[in-house]
């Protein structure tokens, strides 16, 4: 099974299928093998984009996975522990989070106790359109997942909008996807912890070590410590931020819940209202009209974080943005800013800013996820051209330096972890 491709795409394509089947461990799709063990949130939601092209079945069992590991309230975490494999080393573990002493947390599983961009209702939705002649096992599947999409969508509309505007908020890096981005660098170092209190373990890998990650687990046993009370989130927490990719991919999947309530029998309505209501949210709060891009929120601050990252222009998935605006997002992609000297689409900050950093993560590189939401955003907003140049430029990179977790922005090198899930997925997603 498969689409029609010439012979460079179908031995990509081949490549790509068993990069996800090697990591497939029998539950869930590992994000990379060695380096994180586990299930991932937005990974696997990527990832069964992928698997919709060839093993239907499976890309529900990776959705279905993160939704078994729903909270009581609502909240679907962002790992999913495997048990038989927590001795291989990922930190933090289950020892960190310890899920398993909260009331409202799965029983049969343990988690993390933040979450992650809410793709989850998009990504059913979109297995459900790839689904031949849109099957009955797939409608089964939407049936079985649009409560628990419905109560993913309510934690955030009520515990996660804590400015009461209607976005929800991130209270963690983590929950953003792009956990070292510039835009975390001044809420961050705002939230002051104690000395180090936990025995580091060496990270083998190259994402942010010492004071920052001290800072990440510190705002997790802060959260922790208070049992991960929404009281506490509201009122306390250090870290409170509206992020524009968190937030657009909210939009876009509060669009797809619409469309799954209308498959399954359900009102669509309350969900329009709610994709309305979070559109008007979107543009009120987040645009910055001096820098024609969006920005995150910072809560406690009350202003907004004005370092442009590929975040800024997920945006362009809200099938109701002014055209004005869309034009203006196209304008600073294509600028020297973010196209300048780099040769491949997207790097995730701002060239010309200060913190860009060509190597480091999630302050420079070029994404396969991130390029992917541009892409379907273009797509969007009938941005024919720009969804040419993710889409080539997202292959040039794999054909180069194959499915590497992350790459350099000007020569398109491979960077981080290699047989990464979600460039493999989204490779098969965009060849399909
Ligand atoms: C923390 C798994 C995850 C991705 C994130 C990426 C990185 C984890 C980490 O790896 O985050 O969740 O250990 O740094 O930033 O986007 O989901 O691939």
């Amino acid at each position: 099974m498969g689409p029609r491709l010439n012979g460079d795409e179908s031995s990509l394509w081949q490549a790509a299928t068993r990069v996800l089947d090697a990591n497939w461990t029998g539950i869930a799709t590992t994000p990379s093998p060695g380096l994180y063990p586990h299930q991932w949130g937005w990974d696997s939601v990527f990832v069964s984009l992928g698997l919709a092209r060839y093993r239907p079945e499976r890309a529900r069992q990776e959705i279905a996975g993160l939704l078994r590991a729903q909270w009581a309230d609502g909240m679907v975490p962002h790992i999913v522990f495997n048990a038989g494999l927590v001795r291989q080393g990922y930190f933090p573990g289950p020892e960190l989070w310890l899920s398993s002493r909260q009331p409202g947390a799965p029983r049969s599983v343990e988690t993390s106790a933040l979450t992650q961009p809410p793709l989850h209702a998009f990504a059913a939705l979109r297995l459900h359109a790839a689904a031949s002649s849109g099957g009955a096992c797939s409608r089964d599947f939407l049936r079985w997942a649009y409560p628990k999409l419905a109560a993913q969508h309510e934690y955030l509309a009520d515990v996660r909008d804590v400015g009461g505007e209607g976005l929800a908020s991130i209270c963690h890096p983590w929950e953003s996807g792009m956990d070292n981005s510039p835009a975390w660098d001044r809420p961050l170092a705002a939230a002051q912890p104690p000395p180090t209190s936990y025995a580091r373990l060496p990270v083998p890998r190259s994402i942010p070590a010492g004071v920052d990650h001290d800072r990440y687990v510190w705002l997790v046993t802060t959260f922790r410590d208070s049992g991960y009370d929404a009281g506490y989130l509201r009122d306390e927490h250090p870290f409170l931020v509206e992020d524009p990719l968190f937030n657009a991919v909210y939009l876009a999947s509060t669009h797809a819940l619409a469309e799954i309530a209308e498959v399954v029998g359900a009102d669509p309505v309350p969900h329009r209202e709610a994709a309305e209501r979070l559109h008007d949210a979107l543009v009120r709060r987040l645009w910055d009209d001096e820098q024609r891009c969006f920005h995150p929120l910072d809560l406690r601050t009350g202003k907004l974080i004005r370092v442009a990252t590929a975040a800024s222009f997920v945006p362009l998935l809200d099938p109701y943005l002014s055209a004005p605006m869309a034009r203006r997002l196209a304008d600073l992609m294509l600028s020297a800013r973010f196209a300048g000297a780099a040769g491949y689409p997207m790097p995730t900050c701002d060239l010309q800013a200060s913190a860009f950093d060509r190597a480091a993560y999630w302050r420079g590189p070029t994404w396969a996820c991130t390029n992917w939401l541009l892409w379907a955003g273009a797509l969007q907003q009938g941005f024919g051209s720009i969804a040419d140049l993710l889409y080539d430029g997202t292959l040039r990179l794999v054909r180069q330096s194959g499915f590497r977790e992350f790459f350099d922005p000007f020569d398109g090198s491979g960077r981080g972890s290699h047989d990464y899930s979600w460039t493999a997925a989204l490779l098969l997603d965009l060849l399909a």
